[in-house]
């Protein structure tokens, strides 16, 4: 069994629902355990500003499914939610899922980087992934609770 981190992101729709239902469907999957869910954070759009909030957490997920394997799960389930939101087109997704880490591998391949390569440097990502994992291992990077203590978290919001 591998332990492995996963990045929600949102900014369409009803995120928290889609979120809710996302990680259902995760701890569902064969040979697949949620094992712990940040708070969800909202916080500013990373790239084009005309866009809604961003919604963010991590969750840790112990699963049996290769990489490889979890990444296709993760883009069919991405494909899933994004279906929801019928009609709009060239706007930001209700649903982007990232495999930030899995155990302690590095991949290097086009379809698949691990640890994702923004890990280290998005407060959206490294701050809800040391609340749930301080000691986590990103690497190349170091732990992510002294990454993210060098980390501005000042643009993110806990919703309650
Ligand atoms: N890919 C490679 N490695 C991975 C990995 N570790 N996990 C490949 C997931 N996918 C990985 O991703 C593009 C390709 O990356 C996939 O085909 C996969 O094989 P995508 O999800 O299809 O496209 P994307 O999400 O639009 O691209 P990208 O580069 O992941 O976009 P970003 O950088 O994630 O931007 N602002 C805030 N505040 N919060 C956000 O969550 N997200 C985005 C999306 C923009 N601004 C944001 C946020
Ligand atoms: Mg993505």
């Amino acid at each position: 069994m591998a332990l492995s981190y996963i990045g929600l992101g949102g900014n369409l729709g009803d995120v928290c629902a889609t979120f809710s239902h996302a990680l259902a469907v995760m701890d569902g999957w064969a040979g697949s355990t949620l094992e712990k869910v940040s708070r969800t954070y909202r916080n500013p759009p990373m790239g084009p500003a005309n866009q809604p909030d961003y919604l963010n957490a991590v969750a840790a997920l112990r699963t049996t499914l290769s990489p490889l394997e979890l990444l296709d799960a993760l883009q069919g389930l991405e494909q899933a939610a994004g279906r929801i939101r019928a009609g709009r087109r060239w706007c930001a997704r209700s649903l982007d899922l990232d495999l930030l880490l899995y155990d302690e591998l590095r991949i290097d391949q086009p379809r698949l980087q691990i640890p994702h390569p923004g890990v280290h440097r998005r407060a959206f990502v490294i701050h809800p992934l040391a609340e749930i994992a301080p000691e986590a291992l990103v690497p190349g990077h170091g732990r992510a609770a002294a990454i993210a203590a060098h980390t501005d978290a000042s643009m993110l919001t806990a919703l309650l």
